[in-house]
């Protein structure tokens, strides 16, 4: 396999879509001297098979807003591929997504899945909806139209649906209740479910939980822990929630929250009061941390601005892919940031990554890092098939557990001969060898 001729390839055919082809030829880089050891991979072209989604369903989805107009979006799903397990990604509502969001992040989330040690495939759903501004009422009717539409193609067995941008517990619970008046059935397809119908315990939080489990362990290995540091995290939805209480709770002072509005500097750091205002700010649908500011004394509102400009030992992306760029990252990198952990999706640009691996700094992709918010869906899908579940104590721990097992697969594939470890390889690797071999051994 040769990146180049791949790439090559694809730009021919989805040269538009570039968040896809970035989120590929990340991947391909990693693993290209490793792939190439195996010639049987190349024998049953696993890399032109493994970069395509099995499908893909685009839909329209039609609906009224509370003045009685009719509506129209787009609605998507993209299956991207099935060789570990049934189909499993989360459900984006935010107004930029495009088929190339969703390309890029079933792609991301087949491998990630992977590192998870779970049975679960890969893929990605949502549409360019915007929950912005909307009443109950209208997110309502947008789930159940979009769920109209996807009903047919999901299944516990199938696909697997779950949160993402825009998407947490109120809608898992309207596109769940017009799903089970569809198909007539009570599987659990769905995680991130109400705890009292099905839901597990420790979902919400899981993703922020794994991502700060993920830094401690990167931390420990250099000598350091997670007390006394201070963090800056982008974004304030429910990622940035779960970051903010786990870190808080280790002894490290969030210093940092953003939104599309501009960051929040609260010198004093976060703590149970202010974070349980994140929830309030991320459910009043604005999309501005503004009012934070005007809240609490001591902390600073910075219009237009990203926290990557602030000098703190740990930055979390948690926002949305690209959020962290090369300027950003000569910033971090000059201000003697520990260690980069991106928590989003994708979460810094190209140039980015290529800044602060170049300097051999501490960086961790997404698909590693946030892979406990998939992993507890997983574990979701468990305890719903069992008819069982867990305490927060049984499913923390296993969450733990994952977390450790991702971070020694990077290492086992991401140890340079210099010693430096390469987040970034040992992530795509270890998580492209297992749906590669899975493919290999299923056949074509
Ligand atoms: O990006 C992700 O891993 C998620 N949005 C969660 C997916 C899931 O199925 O829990």
């Amino acid at each position: 396999m040769k990146v180049e001729q791949v790439m090559d390839r694809l730009c021919a055919k989805y040269g538009h879509e570039t968040e896809y082809l970035q989120a590929v030829r990340e991947v391909l880089e990693s693993v290209e001297e490793v792939y190439n050891l195996h010639p049987e991979f190349e024998e049953a072209n696993i890399i032109e098979r493994i970069v395509e989604p099995d499908r893909i369903f685009t839909f329209k989805v039609v609906w009224h807003d509370d003045k009685g107009r009719t509506q129209v979006n787009t609605g998507y799903r993209v299956q991207f591929n099935n060789a570990l397990g049934p189909y499993k990604g989360g459900v984006r509502f935010h107004p930029s997504v495009t088929l190339s969001t969703l390309k890029f992040l079933g792609f991301e989330q087949t491998f990630k899945n992977a590192l998870t040690t779970l049975p679960m495939g890969g893929a990605k759903g949502g549409s360019d909806f915007s929950p912005k501004g909307k009443s109950k009422a209208e997110v309502m009717r947008f789930c159940q139209a979009y769920i109209t539409e996807l009903w047919r193609h999901i299944g516990a067995e199938t696909d697997v649906p779950a949160g993402d941008i825009g998407v947490a517990g109120r809608e898992i619970g309207f596109m769940y209740g017009w799903y089970k008046k569809l198909a007539r059935e009570n599987t659990g397809v769905f995680t991130g479910k109400g705890t009292g119908w099905g839901g597990s315990l420790i979902r919400p939080e899981a993703t922020g939980f794994g991502a700060v489990y993920f830094v401690q362990h990167i931390l420990q290995l250099h000598g350091m822990d997670m007390a006394g540091q201070t963090v800056a995290l982008s974004g304030f939805g429910n990622v940035a929630w779960g970051a903010a209480l786990k870190a808080t709770e280790l002894g490290a002072k969030v210093v940092a929250i953003s939104g599309p509005d501009g960051y929040i500097y609260d010198e004093q750091g976060l703590n149970a009061e202010k974070i349980a205002f994140m929830t309030e700010l991320r459910d009043s649908c604005n999309d501005v941390v503004a009012p934070y500011a005007e809240r609490f004394a001591g902390a600073t509102f910075v219009a237009g601005k990203k926290p990557w400009e602030l000098k703190v030992d740990v930055a979390m992306p948690c926002a949305i892919q690209n959020e962290l760029d090369g300027s950003d990252a000569r910033a971090l990198i000059a201000n003697k940031v520990r260690c980069v952990a991106e928590v989003s999706n994708m979460g810094c640009t190209p140039e980015a990554i290529s800044e602060l691996v170049g300097h051999k700094m501490l960086f961790a992709p997404g698909k590693a890092v946030n892979a406990g918010g998939v992993s507890v869906s997983g574990l979701e899908m468990s305890q719903n098939a069992m008819k069982y579940s867990w305490t927060r104590e049984e499913v923390d721990g296993k969450l733990r557990q994952i977390m450790s097992n991702i971070h020694e697969a990077c290492l086992k594939f991401g140890r340079q001969p210099d010693g430096y470890v390469s987040y970034v390889k040992g992530a795509n690797i270890a998580g492209f060898m297992k749906v590669a071999q899975a493919m290999l051994e299923q056949g074509a």
